[in-house]
């Protein structure tokens, strides 16, 4: 019995030590809406505003990294009053929300996250999706594409497949998010990059599958940093980038003491099915691997 005891306060310790100075346990996922300020044009209008013209939504990625833009409304009332648009969007297609309803002071804008899903079954093609105020209906044209048809700038990693040893499951930390093509490390935890399962044990692992062998000789990885988490703090600190050549996983660059927030490896031209980052020990705490983006060219 004494032995249990010891074991528990011990576990309790551990635990206790780690939630106080590690951010990813306790970190709330991003904010969903935000009101900004600004000021009324007094027209009255309640304009439906999006980040983009058109969305492209690639076909067949893992469900878990969706399309998604940033979508609102703007009010030039010239007093504070109650905002509500719809969300409307063609089937197959879903949307994460079907409406957005805010309190808005004169000339604020309101801004969500929209996620739109795409079935694995869709056809690609022009979809609707459109953001309706009362007075005024904004159209985003969806256009879902399959992958081996997107434009990837040059990324061949893009929306491929990604597996990773684990995954922490206290926020939203798909290890997809790193070939979504987002390097941003705004919203971590809301889905926009990968944190491993366990803390301080290594190696952890994460790897891309190319959809057939491809010439390759550069990778550049994003790691998580901001001004809150900087990489020389929370940041990967060393690093094997592998490919798969052949069946073999062949280590083609090394990274070490990294404290930046990017890092470019480059190597011999290879051609690979699949490219894998083996992390060695993350900064400060050297506690979790935390990458926001892996592109590969
Ligand atoms: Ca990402």
């Amino acid at each position: 019995m004494r032995h249990l005891t010891t074991a528990l306060a011990v576990g309790v310790t551990v635990t206790l030590t780690a939630a106080a100075w590690d951010p990813t346990p306790v970190s709330p996922p991003a904010a969903s809406v935000k009101v900004q300020p600004g000021a009324s044009k007094g027209t009255g209008a309640l304009t439906p505003i999006a980040s983009a013209d058109r969305l492209i939504a690639p076909l067949g990625v893992d469900p878990a990294c969706p399309a998604k833009l940033l979508i609102g409304m703007r009010s030039d009332a010239k007093k504070a009053r109650f905002a509500t648009m719809s969300v409307e969007i063609d089937q197959p297609l879903s949307a994460s929300r079907s409406m957005l309803s805010s309190y808005l002071p004169p000339g604020a804008e309101v801004r969500a996250k929209l996620l739109v899903a795409v079935p694995p079954d869709t056809k690609e093609g022009e979809y609707g999706l459109r953001l309706r105020a009362p007075a005024q209906t904004l159209s985003v044209p969806v256009e879902v594409v399959p992958v081996d048809r997107l434009d990837n700038g040059g990324n061949l990693a893009l929306q491929r497949p990604v597996t990773a040893s684990s995954q922490h499951l206290n926020a939203n930390y798909p290890p997809c998010s790193v070939a979504d093509g987002d390097r941003s490390s705004n919203g971590w935890a809301g889905g926009n990059g990968w944190n491993d399962a366990t803390s301080r044990a290594w190696p952890d692992t994460v790897a891309i599958a190319l959809g057939g062998a491809r010439q390759i000789s550069r990778v550049d990885l994003y790691t998580l940093d901001t001004e809150r988490y900087p990489a020389s703090t929370y940041g990967l600190r060393d690093w094997d980038v592998q490919a798969q050549v052949d069946g073999q996983w062949r280590t083609v660059a090394q990274v070490r003491g990294n404290t930046a927030g990017s890092a470019r490896s480059d190597f011999e031209p290879v051609s690979a099915d699949a490219v894998r980052i083996v992390a060695l020990a993350s900064n400060g705490a050297n506690d979790y691997t935390r990458i926001i983006e892996v592109e590969v060219r």
